[in-house]
């Protein structure tokens, strides 16, 4: 796997955690300028093993010349119950895209931490994996993982950027900046 987002944020954990995994203004704006459209998600729903879980479906916008500019995509949260509150928080997203070649064969597993920091500051780890469910041919496994790569880290640069300038404008007249 890769880690694609290793960094200290001037936001509380808590806040983080609001930011990312819930019906944010955040997450709305940058689903909109992802062109991500769609969005349909389950409230947070408590398991048998104590883990939270819930399910978003959306279409995402593609701009890889080898694929359709569009797909259905599916992704399941599951927040550890090891989690807690304002402290730490560790969520496994795993997004499977259903329309793209190949998409019987692989999905993407999304693990994200959230570590309390100080009061107003929370590190965020973002480490991706590309899985599969069956073995491909070599040369379409290294495609896939290649095409993968590259949309993924896409994706999490522009997150982390959108990030960072939310926290400028948090932390703008705070005062404790
Ligand atoms: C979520 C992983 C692969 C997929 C894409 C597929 C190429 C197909 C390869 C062929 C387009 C928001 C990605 C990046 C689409 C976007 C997905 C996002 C970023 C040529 C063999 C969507 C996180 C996420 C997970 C997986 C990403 C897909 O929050 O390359």
């Amino acid at each position: 796997g890769r880690l694609f987002v290793n960094r200290v944020f001037h936001i509380s954990a808590e806040k983080m955690f609001n930011l990312l995994f819930s019906d944010s203004s955040f997450t709305r704006r940058f689903m909109d300028i992802r062109k991500i459209t769609g969005i349909t998600a389950t409230p947070w729903k408590k398991e048998a093993s104590g883990c939270m879980k819930r399910t978003l479906n959306y279409t995402i916008t593609i701009n890889n010349p080898l694929v359709g500019k569009f797909s259905t995509a599916t992704e399941t949260q599951t927040l550890y119950k090891e989690s807690r509150e304002g402290q730490y928080y560790m969520i496994d997203s795993e997004v499977y895209t259903h329309d793209v070649p190949y998409h019987d064969y692989f999905y993407t597993q999304n693990r994200y931490c959230i570590i309390r920091n100080s009061k107003h500051k929370c590190r965020l780890r973002i480490y991706t994996d590309v899985k599969y469910k069956k073995q491909p041919w070599g040369l379409v496994k290294s495609f896939i993982t290649k095409n993968s790569w590259s949309g993924l880290e896409d994706y999490f640069r522009h997150l982390e950027a959108e990030l960072l300038d939310e926290e400028a404008e948090l932390t703008q007249g705070s005062g404790d900046a």
